[in-house]
């Protein structure tokens, strides 16, 4: 048997007490628990369990605070600030989502910058939360240095994801959510776990040339999506989630680990939309249009993106989830 059923539950309470026992606060341990559960029923494996043993590492880091409460500054305009404290992301963002929330309404648009936050988890799981209040939202946030930019060959940028939610009418959110990398750093170490090679196209090995080995890439620089586009998105996200928001960008936050190699420690930022303060009465016409606008896409035969995320996560509502016995017994080495 190469795989292990689990209810979502279980995997939840398991990585919850991996966690605690390591030494996460119960309040940070919980938060995780519930994005990595997230990406394990949605089969965003990249961005699930698999995760587990490098919070566990980043736990026991030099610079990181197991006990870090965030902290979201007072504010009474659009703009907010929650510090992690130096512990992980996903807390932080739990603890200023009701003042956002509340900021969009009232003003149509809030941004939120999260800063000093460990961050290893997808930005979906934050943009799909917003959605679902009836709020539009853009996620994005550095990561660590390994993409090379555009024409260059040494990683310089990080895999910064960029995400977006848009809610629509008595249907899941559509949402996007992607790294500016070809692909996520995460689904390389995967390969490279499982001892695979990976395509051509997504990385170059140390001396600059391309390789489909993932040790020798996960060594090198990964490639940009789309070439100078993505490269230009990744670069805007290092300024507008590092210096804009005072906190820093990939190749800094790299230096900050100093080779101790434990998840990213850098900022967020969260940028919210109101359709319903913008638009007022028009509102409910403007998401009919962009009905229209899903409908004519659909229509060609393609499909929207979270379209897969929410069959799976139908799957695994059902029947629970598949871990690879490797990824199990990597878990249970964690616990006592
Ligand atoms: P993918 O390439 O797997 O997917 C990117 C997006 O495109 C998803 O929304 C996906 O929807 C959609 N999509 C894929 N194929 C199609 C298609 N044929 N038609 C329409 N839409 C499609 O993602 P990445 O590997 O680039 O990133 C994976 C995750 O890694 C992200 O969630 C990101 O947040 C995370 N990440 C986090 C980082 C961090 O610093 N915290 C750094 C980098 C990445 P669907 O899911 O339905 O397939
Ligand atoms: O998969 O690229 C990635 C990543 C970096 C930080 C967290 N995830």
């Amino acid at each position: 048997m190469d795989h292990i059923t689990r209810s979502l539950a279980e995997v939840e309470a398991l990585c919850a007490r991996i966690l605690s026992v390591n030494g996460l606060s119960i309040a940070q341990a919980e938060a995780i628990s519930r994005f990595l559960t997230a990406g394990e029923r949605d089969e965003c494996r990249s961005h699930g369990v698999y995760r587990i043993p490098g919070c566990v590492k980043t736990v026991k880091g030099r610079n990181f605070k197991p006990q870090a409460v965030p902290h979201l500054a007072p504010s009474t305009g659009p703009f907010l600030r929650v510090d992690a404290k130096h512990g992980f992301s996903c807390l932080a963002f739990e603890t200023a989502l009701p003042a956002l929330v509340e900021r969009a309404n009232t003003f149509g648009f809030a941004a939120l910058a999260i800063n000093n936050c460990y961050h290893f988890t997808a930005l979906w799981y934050e943009v799909e939360e917003l959605a679902r209040h009836g709020l539009v939202s853009i996620a994005m946030n550095p990561s660590l240095r390994a993409v090379a930019p555009a024409g260059g060959r040494k990683a310089l940028l990080g895999t910064n994801p960029f995400a977006f939610a848009w809610p629509r009418l008595g249907q899941n959110p559509y949402v996007f959510d992607f790294a500016t990398s070809e692909v996520a750093r995460g689904e390389i170490e995967l390969h490279r776990q499982s001892d695979k090679p990976i395509p051509p196209g997504w990385a170059l090995d140390t001396r600059g040339e391309p390789t489909t080995d993932a040790t020798a890439a996960l060594a090198g620089a990964m490639l940009a999506f789309g070439g100078h586009k993505g490269s230009a998105l990744s670069t805007m996200i290092e300024l507008l989630a590092g210096p804009m928001i005072g906190d820093l960008m990939s190749y800094e936050s790299s230096e900050f680990d100093a080779g101790e190699g434990v998840a990213p420690c850098h900022g967020e930022l969260i940028l919210v939309f109101s359709p319903e303060t913008i638009q007022g009465e028009n509102s409910k016409t403007s998401q009919l249009r962009a009905e229209h606008l899903f409908a004519q896409i659909a229509g060609q035969g393609a499909r929207l993106p979270s379209q897969r995320r929410y069959e799976a996560r139908a799957r695994s509502l059902k029947n629970g989830v598949k871990i690879s016995k490797l990824q199990h017994d990597l878990l249970l080495a964690l616990l006592p």
